[in-house]
Formats: C-alpha cells, sequence, structure tokens
C-alpha cells in the first residue's frame, strides 16, 4: 500500500522505512526495547531481563533488575557537553517576564531541592504531592522527587479543594509542595488558601506532616507553625549537590490521577525504567528531535496533566532538548500569544490541543499572519480526536502548508504516544492519529466478540496486543480495578476505552471514549464523579450526566437532574448547582447545561436510557431510535422543550 496524497512526505522510502522498522519491533518487542535501553538510558547496573509478565496477569515488568535513576537521565547526564545549553525556557503570565535556566542551573537548583525535601523528613518510597502553577519550580521538584527515589503526584492546579483532599487521602501522601499564588491571565489563584482547605478537611487530617510553600506572588499566605515551610528560604541554604537513588526499574516514577467510568479516580502508576525509556523514544521520534538537542520545543499544556509530565518535563529532558514552559493562557494579553511568543522564541515544535486550535481559529488568521512563524517545523496535537477543519487551519495558517502535524493518540495510562505520524515519514490524514509508534501493536476489535476484526475498513473498539514499556503498571493501591478496567474486558489484551476505525489504508480513526467518561476541552472527567458531586446536593435526587458536541470544547457537560420532592427549578437553583460541581471536582468541570425534570427516561428495568439524554441534548431529538421499552415515553418530550429552551 502506498498513500499518496498531498499530505505526504516527497519520498515513499520513509514511509517504507517506518512500515519495516514497525514490524520489526513489533515482531520481537523484547529485542527492539532491550536494545533502546541500552543505548537511550543511562543504567548504574544493568538489568537481568527485558520484560516479563504479561496483560492476562496485570504483572508487566520491564528491564528486571536493572537500576537507574530519571534525573540523572534528565540532568546529570547532559552536563558535560550541553551544560550550558537552556534546559527550560520558561515565559510567565507576563509576556515580558521570561526566564532560561542552562542545564547546570537546573541540576543545581533540583539538587538543593533534594536535599531541602530530605532535611525535612521525605524518603525514598515517599509520596510527594504537587499543587503548583506553571512555575519552573514545579519540575524541578517533580525531578528532585526523582532524584531522591519518592514519587510525585501532581495536582493541576485548577482542581478544588475538595478534589486535593480526596487524592491526598487515597495516596497518603505526607508531603504537600505549593505555592503562595498562581497567576494566569492577570487572574490570581489562591493556591495556598485552597490547599490550607483541603488539608483541613477530615479527609487529609493527619496524612500531610508538612506543607512546603513557594512565592509567585509574594503575598502574604497563612503559614501554620510546624506544618507550613517557607521553600525557597530552606532550599536557598542548601547545598546544590545531592547523589542520586539508584532506583529499580519497577520502582515507581509517580502516580496521576484520572478520571474513570466510576466515581472515583485512578492514581495511575509509571515505574522508572520503563516509563522514562518511553517518554524519551516517543519525544524523538513523533517529533523528530534534532539529536543536538537545538530544537527549542513548547508544548503549552499544564504539567499537571500527563502531557506535562511526559512531553513537557521529562520527554524533552530526557533528550537534553530545551523545553519551554508557558505559565499564561493563549488568549493574554489577547488570541495572539501563542504566535507572538513562537517568533520571540524561534520555536520549531509546538504542541497544543484541538480544543485551543478551534477557540484560536475564531479569531480568523490576523493574528497568526501578523508573527514570524517560519521557525516552525512541526506541529502536534493531543487530547482528543481533531476536526479536519482545525487540523486544516493548524497545518495552513499556523505551519503555512510547510510543517508536519503530529496527530499524537495516548493517554495517561500509556505513558506516552502509542498512535502517531512520524513527521515526514507517514502521509498524514486530517482528523486520523494514523498509524502506531514503534513496539506498539494495535488491534481493532469487535467490541461484542471481543476478536480482532482483520483487514481494513473496519470499526470497533482500539486494544493492545503486547505490553510496552511506557503502560502504566497499577492503580495505586487498587490492582483489582486495574485489572477490571484495562485487562479483564478483552483478555490478553490492554483496553484503552477507545473506539476507533481502520480506513481504507489501515489508518487509525478515533471515534472518542467507550465509557462513561467525557472529553472536556482534553480534560477526562467521568460522568459518576459529576454525578455524585450533583446528588450530595440537597435539592438533586437523580442526576444522569452526559456529552454533548460542542464547537470549541469538543464536548459539552449536560446534567439532567431530578429534584427533590417540593424543591422548585429555578435560574438560582441551577447556579448552585455548577457551583456544587465546580467545588467538588473544579472549574473546567464546569456543567454547560444544568436540565431539571420531574423524571428521567428509564427502561422498565429501571435503567437511565442514557442514548435518549445524548441525542435530546445533541439537539437530535429527530433520531431518538427505539424509545418503545421506556416505562414512561411522555418523559421523552418534556426534555426536549426543555433542552431547547436552555440552548
Ligand atoms: C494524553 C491525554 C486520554 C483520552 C484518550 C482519548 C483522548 C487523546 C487523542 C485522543 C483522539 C488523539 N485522546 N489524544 N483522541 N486523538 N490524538 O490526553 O491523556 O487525559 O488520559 O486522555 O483522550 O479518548 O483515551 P488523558
Amino acid at each position: 500500500m502506498v498513500l499518496q496524497d498531498k499530505y505526504a512526505p516527497n519520498t515513499n522510502s520513509a514511509f517504507e522505512h517506518y512500515q519495516a522498522e514497525h514490524r520489526l519491533s513489533i515482531a520481537d518487542t523484547s529485542a527492539y526495547w532491550g536494545e533502546k535501553a541500552v543505548t537511550e538510558l543511562d543504567w548504574f547496573q544493568g538489568f537481568d531481563s527485558v520484560q516479563q509478565g504479561g496483560f492476562l496477569h496485570g504483572d508487566v515488568a520491564w528491564f528486571v533488575n536493572g537500576k537507574l535513576n530519571t534525573c540523572y537521565n534528565c540532568l546529570d547526564r547532559w552536563i558535560e557537553g550541553r551544560g550550558d545549553q537552556t534546559a527550560i525556557l520558561w515565559e510567565g503570565d507576563e509576556p515580558t517576564d521570561t526566564k532560561a535556566i542552562t542545564y547546570r542551573e537546573c541540576l543545581r537548583k533540583v539538587c538543593q531541592i533534594s536535599n531541602a525535601l530530605k532535611a525535612q523528613g521525605v524518603k525514598k518510597g515517599d509520596c510527594v504531592t504537587i499543587y503548583m502553577p506553571m512555575m519552573p519550580e514545579v519540575s524541578m521538584v517533580m525531578l528532585a522527587c526523582a532524584r531522591i527515589g519518592a514519587y510525585h503526584s501532581v495536582i493541576f492546579a485548577g482542581f478544588s479543594a475538595d478534589a486535593i483532599a480526596d487524592r491526598i487521602e487515597a495516596s497518603g501522601s505526607k508531603w504537600v509542595v505549593t505555592a503562595d499564588e498562581g497567576l494566569r491571565g492577570g487572574k490570581k489563584l489562591p493556591l495556598k488558601a485552597i490547599c490550607d482547605q483541603a488539608m483541613a478537611k477530615d479527609a487529609c487530617r493527619g496524612v500531610v506532616e508538612k506543607c512546603f510553600v513557594f512565592a509567585r506572588t509574594s503575598k502574604t499566605v497563612n503559614m501554620e507553625t510546624g506544618r507550613d515551610v517557607e521553600f525557597d528560604s530552606l532550599v536557598a541554604a542548601q547545598r546544590p549537590y545531592c547523589p542520586c537513588e539508584p532506583m529499580d526499574s519497577e520502582d515507581t516514577l509517580f502516580i496521576l490521577y484520572t478520571s474513570g467510568s466510576t466515581g472515583k479516580p485512578k492514581g495511575v502508576l509509571h515505574t522508572v525504567g520503563g516509563y522514562s525509556l518511553y517518554a524519551k523514544v516517543t519525544m524523538k521520534n513523533s517529533f523528530d528531535l534534532k539529536e543536538d538537542g537545538s530544537d527549542v520545543y513548547a508544548c503549552v499544556a499544564d504539567a499537571g496533566w500527563i502531557t506535562g509530565h511526559t512531553y513537557i518535563v521529562y520527554g524533552p529532558l530526557l533528550n537534553g532538548t530545551t523545553t519551554f514552559m508557558f505559565e499564561s493562557t493563549p488568549m493574554y494579553p489577547d488570541h495572539g500569544r501563542y504566535w507572538d511568543m513562537v517568533e520571540r522564541h524561534k520555536i520549531n515544535i509546538f504542541y497544543t490541543a484541538p480544543t485551543a486550535i478551534r477557540s484560536l481559529m475564531r479569531f480568523g488568521d490576523d493574528a497568526p499572519n501578523k508573527y514570524d512563524l517560519s521557525s516552525l517545523r512541526i506541529l502536534g496535537t493531543v487530547g482528543e480526536p481533531i476536526n479536519p477543519e482545525a487540523w486544516r487551519w493548524y497545518y495552513e495558517v499556523i505551519g503555512r502548508s510547510n510543517c508536519a502535524v503530529a496527530d499524537t493518540y495516548w493517554q495517561t495510562e500509556t505513558g506516552g504516544h502509542v498512535i502517531a505520524n512520524l513527521p515526514g515519514a507517514v502521509p498524514m490524514k486530517p482528523g486520523s492519529c494514523t498509524l502506531p509508534c514503534y513496539g506498539i501493536d494495535t488491534v481493532v476489535l469487535d467490541p461484542a466478540t471481543g476478536k480482532e476484526l482483520e483487514g481494513n475498513c473496519v470499526e470497533g473498539v482500539l486494544a493492545i496486543k503486547q505490553p510496552w514499556p511506557g503502560m502504566t503498571r497499577t492503580c495505586l493501591g487498587d490492582h483489582e480495578r486495574y485489572l477490571t478496567v484495562y485487562m479483564k474486558p478483552y483478555p490478553g489484551y490492554y483496553f484503552p476505552g477507545d473506539g476507533c476505525r481502520r480506513d481504507e489504508d489501515g489508518y487509525i480513526w478515533i471515534t472518542g471514549r467507550v465509557d462513561d467518561v467525557l472529553n472536556v476541552s482534553g480534560h477526562r472527567i467521568g460522568t459518576a464523579e459529576v454525578e455524585s458531586a450533583l446528588v450530595a446536593h440537597p435539592a438533586v435526587s437523580q442526576a444522569a450526566v452526559i456529552g454533548f458536541p460542542h464547537e470549541i470544547k469538543g464536548e459539552g457537560i449536560a446534567c439532567y437532574c431530578t429534584l427533590t420532592v417540593g424543591v422548585e427549578e429555578s435560574d438560582s437553583l441551577s447556579k448552585e448547582l455548577k457551583t456544587a460541581v465546580r467545588t467538588a471536582i473544579g472549574p473546567f468541570a464546569t456543567p454547560d447545561l444544568i436540565i431539571p425534570t420531574a423524571s428521567l427516561p428509564m427502561t422498565r428495568s429501571g435503567k437511565i436510557m442514557r442514548r435518549v439524554l445524548r441525542k435530546i441534548a445533541a439537539g437530535e431529538s429527530d433520531q431518538l431510535g427505539d424509545v418503545s421499552t421506556l416505562a414512561d415515553p411522555t418523559v421523552v418530550q418534556v426534555l426536549i422543550d426543555k433542552v431547547e429552551a436552555l440552548q
């Protein structure tokens, strides 16, 4: 098969090379990754075997008995040769507030932070919660944890006190690192105050021993004696040298909480050896990095999501590249901010999400056209399927039809990209994440029978057939859940939870989640989490939350709420319910529609017919399908009228 279209590279040999190399990489994954582990990472002690265990028992291990340290591979390794190269290029909320931190400077500060953490009692194997704004220190604290063998649990700074408390309780984390305030789009976020609220909750009582506070805005904040520590002065007083803890390849590097189809977020766990190798290799391949580290690479995600972990912090630094970190929003001070940064910093590789592209596209081409974007070589996208219209705008207006668009499909659990086009090698198709990465053996399964669908032009669910180094090893404290969610649905396969189609050229098109997880502006939100926040409000007796197509966010959140007897619907109640969700989860989970109702469409066996609710919220009430099994079909028209009135 030779794909020919206008997005194909000039020569087919690169594509043939990819195809041959991919075939080899999945014919013997141990040989492939074993060699990469030796050439790409520095080990304190070699491994005995490349891979053990499998999906069936959920006991996958990579590079068994090998010893290494991720921070060493990110920093120490580059001092000779790249010590004076910029490691972190940071731009703050104000465009004039920039910092370039070299590899040497970064290593010194990370050592100081490591020593400060150790001096306060943080030990190998401890969990450190990080709730910080996008200041360079967030990466440094992550690296310091890796250096001393503690593992981090970063919580996105948009999460609420309730959400923080849940995560601290679940991880038993004794240590919290935060900042006085965050700064985004000219607005201040009271991060320490939110941490205080979280730490005061019952769930956290007796759990947190110390809270380390960096100064971002230097606002005076509440400091509780014995618990809260002003971190900048403590860090500055430390020696800038700290040895690296030799870690077992299978030791924990970090956990990251993510939404699933039940109410409780899962602590997805990643390991030192496998994750580091996978982050390094996918970073290098998907963004066609220059070996000499001379790229200026910008991922404008937040460090609090997996994209920030793998492709702001670990991936770029493992490759000795300059990683750009951005504190502000694409709209501040105006919607030209991204393109202004590309021009000023001569960014070569730019990585963002479809939701950001769509929201900028609305303003037209004038803003990007004002700037010199000729430094750009590769444009990455992640988080949700990109609609072809947004893809074309990105390719034509931002990339001037001269850059590869890398559509990278992956998830928190996969550690790094699993399906993505190699820039310049794999022909692109707007809207398709194209073909699997090296070492990734993807299949399409029939959702009903679990059988592999052979050949092209098939649709089903995506699955991965062989372990890869970057895959999550467990959910912290709940291995059974790990098995149930990823390993048991299709025994012998890893199941990511997404539907997909394989087209006539063998290209993969992700069709979205097949479980009860919403994807709102690239943020994963479990419908069950939103529902539990709603029913916790005394006015709501039952809630059904579903996603509906949203022009900018990809998916919007619609909440059908049955009110408690005697409670009247009103605008102020709807507002209150929105606030309840913001308080329980965070502002990014704010519902778009609250639909109070006397009853929900239930089947006679008592199940809510979500399919019907989805169609109504999407404005497709003419395509409801068979509703004859509904206990009371009249509720449908009532809901249709309500949604129409709201939209
Ligand atoms: C990295 C990240 C994972 C879910 C995933 C899928 C969706 C991510 C995508 C994509 C289509 C892409 N997703 N990238 N869908 N094309 N390029 O987003 O991780 O927050 O765990 O979300 O996002 O549905 O399963 P995470």
